[in-house]
């Protein structure tokens, strides 16, 4: 059974050189090259380089969430509100799926096999009503992000417990994590704990220091405009 259970949150790092660093490429548009690739042109988007290993990236803290103490909390507008531990997260039906990443750091990794449960699932369990526009991911190490809710919904997106055949290590989102393989990485949430459905959009960690509010990666939205 699932009870409440709210870990103490550690404060994201604003300051470490790599946050600093990508903040201020934001301010820039560094990486940007002006082209636009379609999907079906090519399956590298424009500006990234193909890499065999798997970079970890984040506010520079490992939040210690065990599988046992692991609590995803499902709520706002939506008509059943969720609160699963990890046992229960694992009774529901279980998708698999192939896809490329691409972090806008500008590496990108193809064919990462993911197992875990499709959003498209928790939709159907949780029922979005009318009013829900967006989701809000919020996560164990205080980082936040948000999409839209056809973007959340993408037949291949979903919250994923393991890569590879083996869980998903920690430095890498685990117990649980969220893959939206068609925009850039920064809105796949690592340590997923809550997911908020909205009527208005509220930007993220990244989207509020610079970082497209969408983040398609065939479009090259990186950052904002403003
Ligand atoms: N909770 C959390 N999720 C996060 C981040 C983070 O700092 N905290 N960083 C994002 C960014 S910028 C990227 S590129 C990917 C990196 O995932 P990886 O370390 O598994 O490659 O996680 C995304 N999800
Ligand atoms: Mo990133």
């Amino acid at each position: 059974m699932a009870e409440p259970h709210e870990p103490p949150q550690p404060e994201p790092s604003h300051d470490s050189k790599l946050t600093r660093s990508k903040q201020r490429w934001a301010q820039q548009g560094r990486f940007l090259t002006g082209q636009v690739a379609r999907p079906e042109d090519q399956r590298l988007p424009p500006g990234q380089h193909l890499t065999r290993d798997w970079p970890t990236l984040d506010l520079g803290l490992t939040p210690d969430i065990s599988r046992e103490h692991w609590r995803l909390d499902v709520h706002g507008a939506i008509a059943h509100p969720i609160f699963w531990d990890f046992a229960e997260f694992l009774t529901q039906r279980q998708a698999n799926f192939v896809s490329d990443i691409h972090c806008v750091t500008t590496w990108s990794r193809y064919d990462n096999q993911w197992r875990g449960f499709s959003t498209r699932d928790l939709l159907a369990a949780c029922q979005p009503n009318d009013r829900a526009r967006f989701v809000v991911l919020h996560c164990y190490d205080g980082y936040t992000t948000n999409l839209a809710l056809e973007d959340f919904a993408a037949e291949d997106a979903l919250l994923a417990h393991s890569w590879s055949g083996t869980p998903l290590t920690a430095e890498h989102g685990g117990p649980v994590r969220l893959v939206v393989p068609h925009l850039y990485f920064w809105k796949s949430a690592k340590w997923l704990q809550a997911i908020e459905f909205v009527a208005e959009d509220a930007p993220g960690y990244w989207e509020v220091r610079g970082y497209h509010n969408r983040g398609d990666p065939w479009l090259e939205q990186r950052y904002s405009d403003d």
